[in-house]
């Protein structure tokens, strides 16, 4: 069902592991996207081909240089870098796999001058097994060739315009209708790693409470051409104990007087993690492969009103995010993710939403031992145009989505779309059909889409669990005014529950705020203005929440972005409570009242 397992490259007593991060080389196509391939790029050194640069891997490549050329650059670009496989690998047989954590927004791969692996869409894994392409005895060439165009069936959707000077063709232009940065490259980790002939192909966890009771439903598929292997399961507390354990390969563990999976501030002891070891065992018991996950155990149910979290309700209180940072673009980056879980937690949120693109897995991981929950976005924003074509690629992206975060405690809900076109006709069954799609992998949490049309327009409501959405009152909607606000929100979150019954969220709010201005009386762009604009907020949420289907709030953003060029924005979007360092605003200590007071309350 999940096209095979996507499990997370780790090392253990079966298998190993290299990085291939660094500085690799690169090089522009020119225009023409065939003159790579014509010259044979992919199958010589790129330095042999001309002129390239260091880059360095996992980074946009776009601000690494002072040419607004390779900042604005549509179509190809190649990478290559030369690595070592050593040749205990081969002995001990092991099969080599190449896994790129993401690269934006499609990649062709070669090793060796051979295609070994394709992939379209950002933000999602994408692995192939190369054992018989590598060399043990000299070193390997490992090609990439990079297109961040965007266009109307991909996700996200954008389009492509020919810029000509007389008749020649001299570049393109690529646009999109969303506003963060359409930051290319190899954005996250390379793997070279190694699982055994006969391997461990994917752990799937789901988890149970009744009373003080835990349950692991758990499914290990493998891949193994011996026979009578068996599976030897091991479920480890935080102290290294063995706490449950099992022979068969699908099964139920249970635990009396679990420790449960617990949301930050809801607890003591917030994201209390297990580790699940899985082994496959040979026909004399010996040890063939073997991985471990962790595991919280915890529920997501919920009702026509209200979200629980091991049956108690919760009010969710968070913030939309990016991938986003100086120099690095959308390259991983565990100094920027430490600190900004630090930053989340000193402000006393408990969720955040993957906005607008799946984030990288070490960041869910990060999640999962914080206990800070996770709205999981796939990568389709402003969805428009509702063609098949689309609709299989959207579809496509949940399945990768899915297959890869299945198992994160901190994954409350999946969000299937931000702001889609979802006034028009076609939306209804085109919402239909993903979510019917999404069902048939997982019906254990719900299903929302971050809506920004009117409520009376909307055909995609009907299909979620639960109602999100969007609006900039006294921003886009009444700019300076904060007259009504707390009446505006009041009631559109209404009049959503009134036509869906089912919970809602307001997912976004906010105002663009220049760190440093400040204009009394308040005035837009102004700390002033900020904070105001959310103080009346507050006052909606806070009689909303006392109507009972009010169940979260997320301001907008956590920290300012980048954005492509306009008259709107100043050096990016600036509706961050932080700056892009990471540096608080007078919004981040008024936010930070709010969130540890409503943490208090619970
Ligand atoms: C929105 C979008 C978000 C933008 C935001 C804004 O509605 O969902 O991606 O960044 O507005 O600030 O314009």
């Amino acid at each position: 069902q999940f096209n095979g397992g996507a499990l997370y490259p780790r090392a253990t007593e079966t298998r190993d592991l290299r990085r291939l991060d660094g500085i690799w080389n690169f090089r522009r196509s020119p225009t023409d996207p065939e003159y790579g391939y014509r010259n044979g790029w992919y199958e010589q050194d790129l330095e042999k081909t001309g002129p390239i640069i260091p880059m360095p891997v996992p980074a946009s490549y776009n601000d690494i240089g002072e040419d607004a050329s390779l900042r604005d650059h549509v179509g190809l670009v190649w990478y290559d870098r030369r690595f070592h496989v050593p040749p205990w690998w081969s002995k001990m047989e092991q099969r080599v796999w190449l896994r790129f954590s993401s690269v934006h927004y499609a990649a062709q791969v070669w090793v060796n001058g051979k295609p070994v692996t394709y992939h379209e869409i950002g933000h999602l894994p994408f692995e192939v097994e190369v054992t018989d392409f590598v060399n043990y005895n000299s070193s390997n060439l490992l090609t990439v060739v990079v297109d961040n165009t965007l266009l109307s069936d991909t996700v996200p959707q954008g389009s492509i315009r020919d810029i000509f000077v007389g008749n020649t063709k001299i570049r393109q232009e690529q646009s999109y209708t969303f506003d963060f940065f359409n930051y290319a490259g190899i954005h996250r980790s390379v793997f070279l790693y190694t699982t055994p002939q006969a391997y461990i192909d994917d752990v799937i966890v789901n988890t149970d409470i009744q009373g003080l009771t835990g349950f692991v439903v758990y499914n290990v598929t493998y891949k193994s051409t011996i026979s009578s292997t068996q599976c030897l399961i091991q479920l480890y507390d935080k102290n290294g104990t063995q706490v449950a354990g099992a022979n068969d390969c699908a099964g139920l563990l249970e635990l009396g007087n679990a420790n449960f999976w617990w949301p930050y501030l809801m607890h003591p002891e917030p994201g209390y993690l297990y580790t699940l070891r899985a082994s496959l065992l040979g026909p004399l018991g010996e040890l063939i492969d073997t991985y471990s996950l962790k595991v919280g155990i915890r529920t997501v149910t919920w009702s026509n009103t209200t979200i629980y979290l091991n049956d108690k309700p919760i009010y969710l209180r968070g913030f939309g995010m990016h991938e986003d940072s100086d120099l690095r673009g959308k390259g991983w980056d565990p100094v920027l993710w430490v600190k900004n879980f630090n930053l989340i937690k000193w402000v006393g949120a408990n969720v955040f939403r993957t906005s607008h693109y799946p984030y990288a897995e070490e960041i869910y991981q990060l999640a999962d031992e914080q206990g800070i929950m996770i709205i999981d976005e796939c990568p389709g924003v402003d969805t428009d145009i509702f063609t098949d074509a689309l609709l299989e690629k959207h579809k496509q992206s949940l399945t990768e989505l899915i297959r890869r975060d299945k198992n994160h405690p901190s994954v409350i809900m999946w969000s299937i779309s931000n702001e889609p076109r979802s006034q028009n006709v076609k939306a209804n069954a085109y919402f239909g059909n993903v979510v019917k799609h999404v069902k048939s992998m997982d019906l254990s949490r719900p299903v929302t889409i971050a809506i920004a049309q009117n409520y009376l327009i909307d055909k995609s409501g009907q299909h979620l669990d639960v109602i999100c959405f969007n609006r900039y009152n006294g921003w886009y909607a009444n700019t300076g005014s904060l007259l009504n606000i707390a009446a505006y929100v009041v009631d559109e979150a209404t009049a959503w529950f009134r036509k869906h019954n089912k919970p809602v969220i307001m997912t976004e709010y906010g105002a663009d705020t220049i760190a440093g201005l400040h204009m009394l009386p308040e005035y837009v762009w102004s700390e002033e203005y900020q904070v105001a604009v959310m103080s009346e907020h507050f006052k909606a949420f806070d009689r909303l929440r006392h109507a009972g289907f009010f169940s979260g709030e997320f301001i907008w953003n956590f920290a300012d972005f980048k954005t492509a060029q306009t008259i709107t924005r100043v050096g990016g979007n600036k509706k961050g409570i932080f700056t892009r360092a990471r540096q608080p605003k007078a919004s981040a200590h008024h936010l930070r009242a709010r969130y540890l007071a409503l943490a208090a309350a619970d």
